[in-house]
């Protein structure tokens, strides 16, 4: 028995950094089980669906409950420790943050998945890495043969987040094309939303810590492009000591805007597109972003997370709303909420 709060992860999984970034800029006690491909040690429960991270939670009985996925997480941390929130007072503020940090584990997570299994140089790299972060007291000889079942699951999965030979330039210019936003934000402000750091911040850091400090292919392309970038992710690992500053003032909200253009050029059209398609009940589905073909079966998951985004806008009191409508007119997300 612990009073300090537990979860389970991996060093590859971009939502355990996440979360672990954010645990320790909020200053909250936790143990975290290196875990991942071997699953929850004896005695855990176990989550619905079994994603990384799981947090291991006390219900009002004492008894431990496992849940998954770090958004709602977030804020359910939110209520359960008030200091060093993540989370913006401002409710204009408060929607954008979601709807980046939505970007960031939704879309940001195609690159992630994409450059570290389509090209053979990363997947040979990923492979035993991902076995050893698991148990690192394995024989070589299994290293080798649980490296190569797991790499042939995932790589047979890219299909399924929408990497294919189709979406690749696609995945690979928005990567690109992010590093130069927010290398131009964290030298303006320090933080996606300002002087300190929201849930945002920390999805990105999540997809960043694999982007920028373990696959080869795209830790190459950000030391060329983006080394600032590179920087802020090995800082914001670690922001116990961060002192605080402000998040941005309604006037200063412009500097949003080729993030959001970004978002508005690629995750947009995603998510209307991928949203249709799961309605019909199509077993792929074919669309345009960034003026190319993009293809791929529909993700139901991702369709939900359209869904509560459009809940928390229609959720905005009129004025909030207004402001929310006037930094994302001509960025291309206005087309989420039916006003393009
Ligand atoms: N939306 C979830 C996503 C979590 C997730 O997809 N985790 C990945 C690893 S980073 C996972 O566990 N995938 C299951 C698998 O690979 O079998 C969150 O925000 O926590």
């Amino acid at each position: 028995m612990t009073d300090r709060l537990e979860l389970m992860g991996a060093p590859g999984s971009p939502y355990t950094r996440k979360m672990l970034a954010l645990l320790r800029y909020r200053h909250i006690p936790h143990n975290v089980i290196w875990g991942g491909a071997m699953g929850a040690p004896d005695g855990y429960p176990k989550p619905k669906v079994a994603l990384l991270p799981t947090f291991y939670f006390r219900d009002s009985d004492g008894d431990l409950e496992a849940a998954v996925d770090s958004t709602p997480i977030i804020r359910r941390l939110e209520h359960d420790y008030s200091s060093r929130s993540v989370i913006p007072k401002n409710e204009a503020l408060r929607f954008l943050d979601l709807l980046i940090e939505d970007y960031a584990d939704e879309w940001l997570t195609k690159a992630m998945f994409h450059f570290r299994w389509a090209f053979q140089v990363d997947a040979d790299h990923a492979g035993p890495l991902l076995i050893h972060w698991a148990d690192p007291s394995l024989p070589d000889n299994q290293v080798g043969i649980l490296a190569a079942q797991f790499s042939k699951r995932q790589i047979d999965r890219l299909y399924v987040v929408g990497s294919n030979e189709i979406t690749a330039k696609t995945i690979e210019y928005s990567y690109v094309r992010l590093l130069d936003v927010l290398d131009r934000l964290i030298q303006q402000q320090g933080f996606v939303l300002g002087g300190r750091p929201s849930s945002c911040d920390f999805a990105l850091h999540g997809q960043l810590t694999q982007l920028t400090q373990v696959e080869p292919t795209a830790i190459a392309m950000t030391r060329k492009l983006a080394p600032r970038v590179r920087a802020w992710v090995d800082r914001m690992e670690d922001l116990s000591g961060h002192k605080g500053g402000d998040w941005l003032a309604e006037a200063q909200y412009g500097s949003l805007k080729d993030l959001l253009s970004e978002i508005g050029r690629t995750y947009a059209p995603f998510l209307i597109a991928n949203a249709k398609a799961v309605e019909s009940g199509a077993e792929n589905f074919e669309t345009e972003i960034d003026g190319r073909k993009w293809q791929q079966p529909p993700f139901p998951y991702q369709a939900k997370c359209f869904a509560a985004l459009r809940e928390a806008y229609q959720a905005l009191s009129a004025d909030s709303r207004t402001r929310v409508d006037g930094v994302l007119a001509g960025t291309g997300c206005e087309a989420l909420f039916g006003k393009a």
